[in-house]
C-alpha cells in the first residue's frame, strides 16, 4: 500500500511537472468517491458530488485566504490559509504549499508555516511573499499568540538550493512589527502584510491592515535590511467609518494594454490600485489612484476613497463570493495575476460531512481597462488546455420567451462563452431614478426578464442558475446589470441562495454583450462584457449534477436578442492536489 502511495505521489509530481503521460504508470483514485450524503429531497448525493474539478483545493479540510503567492525558479508557488484537522476555521491555521508547472494542475508539499512558535501558536495567519535581489524569497506573515495578540513575522527557506523551497525557517529576530504603547497600533487588528515593494531610497515598504475603532487603516512600515521595521508617521492610505481593513493589496498597473508591472516598478505610465477586504461585508474593493512617492501616500482618483456610507458604490474584483485576494507579478508571462478564495454556500454541518470546505478562483489575469477607471479581469488562458469537447452556434435569434438547450458538453464541468447583439433597446425598462443604484438589489427586486445562460439546470427545472443580463433604459442612455440569481439553484434550502448583481460598463446599442461562464460541480464564475463585471457564486444542486446537468440560453425578456456567437468546451479534470 506504501509503495502505492509513493508511485500515486511521484505519477502525479511527473505530470505537473510537465512529464509526458508515457511515464506516468500510475492512477488517481478519488478516495472521496465511496462516501455519501442525503440531501434534502431525500436524493442519496455521493460526497464528491460538490467537489470542483479544475479550481484550486487541498486534498481535505478547511481553506480560507490565498498567501504568498509567485513564480520562482520556473515554478508556481501558491501557499494558503489551511485547517489541516477539520473542514472548519480554528486556532491551528498553518501554510499549506503546493506547486505547479502551469497554474492548473497542482502538487503538495509539506505545510510551510505550522504554529511553534509563542507569537504564533494560535496561528499563522495571512501574509505576502517578496523575491529579494539574488532570488531570495522572504515570507512575512502574521502570528497570533495566546492573547490574540497580532505581530509580523519572518520567515525563509532554509535551503535556497532546493527549487520547490519545502522547507522554511522562522528568524530568532521574529516578531518585527509589533503593537506597542507607543505605536498604539490595536493589539487585537494588525495583520496581513503585504508584498513589499523598494523605494528609490533604497528602503523597502510593506502595509499592514488595521484598524482604529471604525477607521480602517494601511498601516505603512519601511525597511533598509528587511528585519528592521519602522512605522511611518502616515498611513498609506485610511478611511473612515469602513472597519478592518484584511488582506490589503497595493500593486502598479500599466496605463498601456495588458501587461503587468513588477511590484516596485514606478513611472509615468504607471497607476497605483488599493485593494482591500473589508471584514465587515467580506468583500473585495479597490481603488485606482496615484502614488505620492514624496508623501508616501496612495491618493485615489475617487477623492472618497472607502470612506463611503455607501460602499455599494465601489468597485469589486468580483461581486458574488470572492475574499482576501492577492495578486502578484508572472515574470514568465509579464502579467499580474489575481487569485482570491471563495468560500462554501452551504451549512457548515454539510461542509463537515464533505470534509472539506472552501476553494480558490481560476487565478485571473488583471490590467488595467483602456478608461483607465476600472481592471479588467480574465481566467489566465493555460486554463483553456483543459478544454475538451467543443459545441458551437453562430448567428441565432433568441426570441422573447425561448429557452434553447445547449447539448454535447458536460454541463457540469464546462467553459461557456456567449456573444449577444440587442435591438430595440427602446423596449427597456426604464431606471426609476428613485431606485437604490445598487445592482444586487436591482437584480432580486427589480429583474424583469434578462437574457443569458442558465447552468446547471435539471431536466424539468427543478433546479438552476441563471446568470443573465438586464438593459434599463436612462437618460437616452442604457444601464446594463449582470445578474447571477441563485433562487432556485437547489432544492437544499439550507444553502445561502443570494442574489448577486455587477454594472457591466458596455454600451449595447453599439457593443456586443459577452458572457463567459466557468462551471465546476458547485462553482459558477461568471465574466461579463469581457472581463468588466465578474460574479463568481456557489451552488449546490441535488438534481442537476453530474451528466444530470443541463445548459441553455434563454431570452424571457422583451428585447430582440440575437446570440452572434457561442461555444461551449467539456472542461477535463486538472490533477490538484
Ligand atoms: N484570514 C486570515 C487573516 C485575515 C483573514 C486568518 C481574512 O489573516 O485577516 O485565517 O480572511
Amino acid at each position: 500500500m506504501a509503495a502505492m502511495a509513493s508511485l500515486h505521489l511521484l505519477a502525479t509530481l511527473l505530470l505537473i511537472l510537465g512529464y509526458g503521460r508515457s511515464v506516468i504508470i500510475a492512477h488517481i483514485i478519488d478516495e472521496a468517491s465511496h462516501q455519501t450524503t442525503h440531501s434534502s429531497n431525500n436524493m442519496i448525493i455521493p460526497n464528491h458530488t460538490y467537489r470542483p474539478s479544475f479550481h484550486f483545493l487541498p486534498s481535505k479540510n478547511w481553506m480560507n485566504d490565498p498567501n504568498g503567492p509567485m513564480r520562482y525558479k520556473g515554478m508556481y508557488h501558491l501557499f494558503y490559509q489551511h485547517n489541516p484537522k477539520a473542514a472548519v476555521w480554528n486556532t491551528a491555521i498553518e501554510w499549506g504549499h503546493s506547486i505547479s508547472k502551469d497554474l492548473v494542475n497542482w502538487f503538495p508539499l509539506q505545510p510551510s508555516l505550522t504554529p511553534n512558535q509563542p507569537y504564533d501558536i494560535k496561528g499563522c495567519w495571512s501574509g505576502s511573499i517578496t523575491i529579494l535581489p539574488n532570488q531570495k524569497p522572504f515570507i512575512l506573515y502574521t502570528g497570533i499568540d495566546n492573547n490574540n495578540h497580532q505581530t509580523q513575522n519572518l520567515a525563509i527557506p532554509k535551503n535556497l538550493s532546493d527549487p520547490l523551497l519545502r522547507e522554511w525557517v522562522k528568524l530568532p529576530n521574529n516578531p518585527l512589527m509589533k503593537p506597542t504603547l507607543g505605536n498604539k497600533i490595536n493589539v487585537t487588528s494588525f495583520r496581513d502584510p503585504t508584498t513589499a515593494w523598494l523605494g528609490h531610497d533604497g528602503f523597502w515598504r510593506v502595509i499592514v491592515g488595521s484598524q482604529e475603532n471604525e477607521k480602517g487603516i494601511a498601516i505603512l512600515y519601511k525597511s533598509k535590511d528587511f528585519l528592521h521595521w519602522i512605522k511611518a508617521k502616515h498611513p498609506l492610505n485610511s478611511a473612515k467609518k469602513s472597519g478592518m481593513w484584511e488582506c490589503p493589496d497595493f500593486y502598479p498597473v500599466s496605463t498601456k494594454g495588458k501587461i503587468g508591472i513588477e511590484t516596485s516598478v514606478d513611472g509615468p505610465q504607471v497607476r497605483h490600485v488599493l485593494k482591500v477586504s473589508l471584514y465587515d461585508t467580506s468583500h473585495d474593493y479597490y481603488l485606482i489612484g496615484t502614488y505620492d512617492t514624496t508623501k508616501d501616500v496612495f491618493v485615489p482618483d475617487d477623492e472618497e476613497g472607502f470612506d463611503k456610507d455607501e460602499l455599494y458604490l465601489v468597485q469589486r474584483y468580483d461581486y458574488g463570493k470572492f475574499y482576501a485576494s492577492k495578486t502578484f507579478y508572472d515574470d514568465a508571462k509579464k502579467r499580474r495575476v489575481l487569485w482570491g478564495w471563495i468560500n462554501e454556500s452551504s451549512v457548515q454541518q454539510d461542509d463537515e460531512k464533505k470534509a472539506w470546505s472552501g476553494i480558490q478562483g481560476i487565478p485571473r489575469t488583471v490590467w488595467l481597462d483602456e478608461s483607465g477607471k476600472q481592471l479588467i479581469q480574465w481566467p489566465i488562458a493555460e486554463i483553456e488546455k483543459l478544454r475538451g469537447h467543443h459545441v458551437k452556434l453562430h448567428s441565432k435569434v433568441l426570441k422573447p420567451g425561448t429557452l434553447l438547450q445547449v447539448s454535447g458538453v458536460t454541463a457540469a464541468q464546462a467553459d461557456v462563452e456567449i456573444s449577444f447583439q440587442v435591438s430595440k433597446l427602446e423596449n427597456a425598462q426604464e431606471l426609476n431614478p428613485s431606485w437604490k443604484l445598487d445592482p444586487q438589489i436591482l437584480c432580486s427586486q427589480k429583474a424583469k426578464g434578462g437574457f443569458g445562460l442558465l447552468v446547471l439546470a435539471s431536466k424539468g427545472m427543478q433546479e438552476y442558475t441563471s446568470v443573465f443580463f438586464m438593459i434599463f433604459r436612462a437618460n437616452k442612455k442604457y444601464v446594463v446589470v449582470m445578474c447571477s440569481d441563485q433562487s432556485r439553484s437547489s432544492l437544499n434550502h439550507k444553502n445561502d441562495l443570494t442574489t448577486y448583481g455587477a454594472f457591466v460598463n458596455v454600451d449595447p446599442a453599439h457593443e456586443e454583450l459577452s458572457l463567459r461562464i466557468l462551471i465546476d460541480e458547485s462553482v459558477v464564475e461568471s465574466f461579463g462584457g469581457k472581463g468588466k463585471a465578474c460574479i463568481t457564486s456557489r451552488v449546490y444542486p441535488t438534481l442537476a449534477i453530474n451528466d444530470k446537468a443541463h445548459l441553455h440560453a434563454f431570452n424571457n425578456g422583451t428585447l430582440h436578442v440575437k446570440i452572434t456567437r457561442l461555444s461551449a468546451w467539456s472542461m477535463k479534470k486538472a490533477k490538484v492536489n
